[in-house]
């Protein structure tokens, strides 16, 4: 294969409405609306969606600003180019600064077209295999019984791991409750970046409920301080936002800032991006997992198929689609078995866009061509 040209990109905003508010330290969210980009060429299309936000509370990207780079800088440098390998789009990507979850879009979008052109499920190409993935689930914010309720149901499921979201005023009571009924499971918290360094004795107090992890306690553009605060405890701290680069990875590998660490494909730029991440990881003997953003059904294929590549020791957070929306746009149902995920069948991704339903979620739709 001469590679593919890339001749149409199809630009969607979608609002998927969710089946309960999801709270986590800096808000709450109602619908889920991300980006959808579709790339078409050879005969065949490619899908992702970006997990950059409407406003800059997880991280600093925005979806206005993220879709005046795909629409005036990115797009435009790719359309009507032929890429030999979605690698050959990085010499176009990286020279731009940050915008991590843009470049993403358009990568693994790309990546879906190539596995799909090549006949290959995307896992083979990346280098992955088998066919399931440990899962767990996140717990956002809710009263200390109803996290506690929902925690048993989801034991009850199958899935894996439990972890819980907290921030300053909801954390070591509900660590200690969970812990009280579930002793030996695997337990972790993810703080989204709502504490310092001052809240060291905080920290001291949810050391010792035998986590898996800590999940980006301190400010999400941080290393230095969670270096320090991995020295005063025992439980392994697991980057998420601090690592947006493998250099980012690097760093705070080198300086012990993280024991394990939480990769979005969508967060860092990609696949390649992903890939390196990993591999560097695991030559530190740091395992990693696949978070989540609460995606529609193309997100979560796409994260499933990261999950098998071979350092992704421990559960990830790509759980029931049905946990968040009433409705997903493929036809696909990607659900949970015994905390396990299925790896989509057939070539890219696996999943197909159920356009009717999608019609009824799109805010916005422009297309683009050479
Ligand atoms: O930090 O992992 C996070 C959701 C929104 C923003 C940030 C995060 C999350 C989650 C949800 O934890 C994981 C999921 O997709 O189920
Ligand atoms: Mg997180």
């Amino acid at each position: 294969m001469r590679g593919i040209k890339i001749e149409e990109a199809e630009l969607r905003i979608v609002r998927l409405p969710l089946l309960k508010p999801f709270t986590i330290s800096t808000g709450t969210m109602h619908d889920k609306i991300f980006p959808l980009l579709i790339l078409r060429g050879e005969g065949f299309e490619g899908y992702a969606e970006s997990v950059v936000d409407p406003v800059p509370d997880y991280l600093d990207e925005t979806i206005a600003g993220g879709m005046m780079l795909l629409r005036d800088v990115f797009l435009p440098q790719v359309i009507g180019k032929r890429f030999e390998h979605p690698a050959a789009l990085d010499p176009i990507l990286t020279p731009w600064r940050g915008h991590y979850m843009t470049k993403a879009v358009i990568e693994m979008a790309f990546y879906d077209l190539y596995a799909k052109a090549l006949n290959q499920p995307l896992k083979t190409l990346i280098g992955g295999s088998g066919d399931r993935v440990n899962v767990g689930v996140s717990l956002g914010i809710m009263p200390l019984e109803e996290t506690l309720a929902k925690t048993d149901d989801h034991l009850a499921q199958g899935y894996k791991r439990i972890k819980l979201k907290i921030m300053p005023g909801h954390d070591v009571k509900l660590v200690e409750l969970v812990r009280q009924h579930h002793p030996a499971i695997a337990l972790s918290v993810d703080a989204n970046s709502s504490y310092t360094l001052a809240d060291i004795n905080l920290m001291r107090a949810l050391d010792c409920f035998r986590m898996d992890y800590i999940e980006q306690p301190l400010a999400h553009d941080d290393l230095h301080d969670h270096a320090t605060l991995q020295k005063e405890i025992i439980t392994p701290l697991c980057l998420d936002e601090s690592i947006r680069t493998a250099a980012h990875a690097r760093k705070a590998l080198q300086t012990d800032a993280t024991r394990v660490i939480n990769i979005k494909v969508g967060r860092v730029g990609g696949y390649g991006e992903a890939i390196r991440i990993h591999d560097l990881a695991e030559s530190f003997s740091v395992p990693v997992w696949c978070g989540g953003m609460l995606e529609s059904g193309i997100g979560r294929a796409h994260n499933i198929h990261l999950s098998t590549l071979r350092n992704f020791k421990k559960p990830g957070d790509t759980s029931s689609a049905s946990r968040y929306f009433p409705r997903d746009i493929i036809h696909e149902k990607l659900e949970t078995e015994n905390g396990t995920m299925a790896v989509p069948q057939g070539t890219g991704i696996g999943v197909s866009l159920d356009w009717d339903f999608l019609e009824t979620v799109t805010l916005s739709k422009e297309i683009f061509k050479a």
